[in-house]
């Protein structure tokens, strides 16, 4: 699976495929205007594998739709609210803000982390926390989501388990983030898990073809 496109002026891809023989995979992300330039990003991993795992992804990707203004650790509650009957999952939330900031928020092991261009290979910037849980079955008390400044061409790369952690000091930022995403696929990918990788930068100008977001007051 590959998707890829531009919101205002960050673009963003992702790739990911299913454990090798399942049909379905429990990885899936999300993609959201958030409004007022705001753009959402989130990488979910149900427990498991197949059909049940990608039910839960499926039930925090629509709560996600439909409260897509609401702060990061509020869109968690109500996903774990809402996936009680579920199998549950490891989310993680990524907000890039109009101010050159992203706000992320994560329980279980869904990696997130801001790769800058440096002198010699990339350097990783920033790497979320993340707390122990499931959202949907225990959800940590004291959710509190943390702000990282960020720079037009800086990187957000978000991966489930199934994506070696390693690959993030590898990657050639000079690239479309659809060839980023689809190399780290290829080449990090586990063969005991579903994967999935999304890749974010914000690109200090908005894309031609997209029209300019409106700031709501
Ligand atoms: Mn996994």
């Amino acid at each position: 699976m590959r998707e890829d496109g531009f919101i205002g002026a960050v673009e963003w891809a992702v790739a990911g495929r299913a454990l090798p023989g399942q049909r379905v995979s429990g990885d899936r992300s999300v993609v959201l205007d958030a409004g007022g330039g705001s753009v959402l990003f989130a990488v979910l991993d149900g427990l498991g594998h197949g059909a049940a795992a990608a039910d839960a992804s499926d039930r925090a990707a629509q709560v996600l739709a439909e409260n897509r203004a609401e702060p990061l650790d509020v869109l968690l509650l109500l996903c774990h609210r809402a996936m009680s009957d579920t199998r549950g999952a490891a989310v993680s939330l990524a907000l890039f803000d109009s101010g050159d900031r992203v706000h992320w928020l994560g329980v279980g092991n869904v990696e997130s982390r801001i790769v800058a261009a440096a002198p010699g290979q990339p350097a990783i910037r920033a790497t979320a926390l993340l707390s122990g849980g499931i959202v949907g079955y225990l959800l940590p008390p004291n959710l509190q989501p943390q702000t990282v400044p960020v720079r037009p061409g800086d990187l957000l790369l978000m991966s489930t388990d199934g994506i070696t952690s390693s690959f993030a000091d590898a990657v050639d930022l000079s690239k479309p983030t659809a060839e980023i995403t689809a190399e780290i696929l290829a080449r990090h990918a586990k063969d005991t898990d579903d994967a999935l990788v999304l890749a974010a930068r914000h690109r200090g100008y908005p894309h031609p073809s997209q029209p300019i977001p409106s700031v709501k007051p």
